[in-house]
């Protein structure tokens, strides 16, 4: 066995911890191997071909996809599963109402009787990760055990992962621990359980992102939002996008949608030919940690070193950076294949899917041929607007946030809120239309404060109060601005291009920040005038823009009942300040 050789590697030596937990785990789980991942690029080709000779990868087609590979999950283990996932907290009051909660004893039983001999005939990694730039001090470490060779590749490419992380935790000595066993991956036995005052996640019985790549949501946005409550940081369901105006200045703007909003597409946005001389780069695509810096501002790292996004949509016309970049060195996951073995996917232009994403003949009347929550994994350097300031150990800073959702009406095309706490409660009423990234119903208008209701650690009043002190400390704060690029007429057609054409309201935002750019006043905040969005070359007629521009007075009085009952729900933990704002807010539309 190739086994004794591993555990032979000089990496337990150096941290003493790690070991001793791994020690623990081995003798819970029964691997019959251990491997310690170094983080090379040997250590990966390994694992490829090791993944390819037993089946469960499959290798693209060389000529158009090079480097790619193809990875089928279970057919039921495609997406999040929200109600199997819980905050394990002493009291319950602390996961709070947005959450589900276990006692952490019953949790930890529970697990215990799941992963035992559960790694029987499997080998056991151990794959030591940084979350942010290996030498910044705004990142932090974890260490993911799992015995899924699928879940080592995707960790090596969305995290810092191997030795110098290691050698990180070594030194300061705190990680956050993450055990992870695929089980039979049944959804009777599958539990996403996190330990936020333990610093630690336990996930059983799937294979899927969310759920298994645990330095991702189970650790970037559950733990560390815990994490960031205790040492006075956000951590935040948002991409972060430079923005290069035609003078050559750029500035940064972070953005919170839910799952399938478009995050990816809009930190890598393609300029519209119709508005020369900008350029956007990407820092991040899904998850930032916000620091209030010494100068009064907040300051951004990305925590991620590669995207997990979503594959259908993404075409020549709808993203080009996105395109360019999954055709080489690309983990597909449950896409479509054509018949010269090319990755296929609704809303590509070219070529038909021959087999599905379980690998049946492509029979259109079982429904798409890639599965609509079908991903990529790909490294964030091979994305053509990657902003080299991504490596920044301080971070870079921001000067608008802006919170969006999926709404087919009420909500305007943009917004500005007054000042910071009228934008907490601005991020703290957001509702979206659920999507495919995770099981459920897809297309159900629900609340999802800051897109992070599947993604708190904690009880969101505590949360909302947490942002209020995090503002409270920012001499020079970041606008703060709600977007809806999904607004559709009486015929369902939707009212703005959206994509590329985005550009034109971050750009009226940086305007704003810089002073330059006029608004309107309205109860709910500052609208642009249609003449302070730059339309040059735009196709979107004086009538669709009014539409979008409006605030209706009678359904903004039921959203405003709806989010004061939305909030209520939070009882005492509900911030005063919210219900003031909230109050301020309801005054102003009657
Ligand atoms: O599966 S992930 O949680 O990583 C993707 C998403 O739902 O945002
Ligand atoms: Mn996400």
């Amino acid at each position: 066995m190739a086994t004794a050789a591993h555990m032979l590697t000089p990496l337990p030596r150096l941290s003493r911890t790690v070991a001793e937990w791994v020690e623990s785990v081995r003798e819970l789980t029964q691997p019959r191997a251990i491997q310690w991942c170094e983080g090379t690029e040997a250590e990966a080709r390994e694992l490829t071909a090791q993944l390819l000779k037993n089946g469960e990868l499959k290798a693209l087609n060389e000529q158009h996809f090079p480097g790619c590979h193809l990875a089928r999950s279970a057919p039921n283990d495609v997406a999040r599963v929200e109600h199997l996932t819980y905050i394990c907290t002493r009291s319950p009051e602390d996961a709070g109402p947005n959450n589900n909660w276990m006692d952490p004893q019953q949790a930890h039983a529970k697990l215990r009787e799941l992963f035992r001999g559960c790694m029987r005939e499997r080998t056991l990694y151990v794959i030591p990760y940084c979350m942010g730039p290996i030498d910044s001090p705004l990142s932090r470490c974890g260490v993911e055990i799992t015995d899924s060779p699928y879940v080592v590749l995707n960790m090596l490419i969305m995290t810092r992962a191997g030795r110098a992380a290691l050698e990180r935790i070594a030194q300061n000595g705190s990680f956050v621990r993450g055990l992870h066993s695929t089980g039979e991956l049944d959804p009777e036995r599958r539990f996403i359980m996190h330990f936020p005052e333990e610093l630690s996640i336990e996930s059983f019985g799937s294979g899927y992102g969310g759920n298994a790549l645990l330095g991702k949501k189970c650790h970037a946005l559950r733990i560390a939002s815990w994490q960031a409550r205790t040492e006075g940081w956000l951590a935040e369901h948002m991409l972060i996008v430079g923005l290069q105006n035609p003078s050559g200045e750029t500035h940064y703007v972070a953005c919170a949608f839910p799952s399938g909003c478009g995050k990816t597409n809009l930190a890598m946005l393609i300029p519209p030919g119709s508005l020369p001389g900008w350029r956007v780069f990407t820092v991040g695509d899904d998850i930032a940690w916000l620091h209030p810096g010494a100068d009064g501002r907040l300051w951004a790292i990305n925590p991620e070193a590669g995207l997990f996004g979503v594959v259908p949509g993404t075409n020549p016309d709808t993203n080009r950076n996105a395109y360019e970049m999954i055709r080489r060195d690309t983990l597909f996951t449950n896409v479509a294949l054509t018949a010269d073995n090319q990755p296929w996917w609704e809303g590509l232009t070219t070529g038909k899917p021959v087999l599905d994403w379980q690998g049946r003949r492509y029979d259109p009347a079982r429904g798409p041929a890639a599965h609509p929550n079908s991903r990529f994994t790909v490294s964030a350097r091979r994305n053509p607007a990657w902003s080299p300031h991504s490596e920044d150990a301080c971070g870079v800073p921001i000067s608008a946030l802006v919170f969006g959702g999926r709404r087919r009406e009420v909500a305007p095309l943009v917004y500005e809120a007054r000042d910071w706490q009228h934008g907490v409660l601005v991020g703290a009423s957001v509702a979206s239309e659920t999507t495919a990234a995770a099981v459920g119903q897809v297309g159900v208008t629900r609340r999802d404060p800051m897109a992070m209701k599947p993604f708190c650690g904690y009880n969101f009043g505590d949360y909302w109060q947490h942002w209020l002190s995090v503002g409270a400390r920012l001499a020079r704060p970041p606008r703060i601005y709600q977007v809806n690029w999904f607004r559709r007429d009486a015929q369902g057609k939707f009212l703005w291009p959206g994509y590329g054409e985005n550009l034109r309201v971050l750009a009226w935002m940086l305007g704003r920040c810089a002073g330059k750019a006029g608004a309107v006043e309205s109860a709910i905040g500052w609208l642009p005038g249609p003449q302070d969005l730059d339309l040059r070359g735009l196709n979107v007629g004086p009538e669709a823009l009014a539409a979008l521009l409006t605030v209706d007075p009678g359904l903004w009085r039921k959203e405003l009942a709806e989010i004061r009952e939305y909030l209520s729900s939070y009882g005492n933990r509900l911030p005063a300040a919210l219900l003031t704002e909230l109050k301020n807010t309801e005054q102003r539309l009657a």
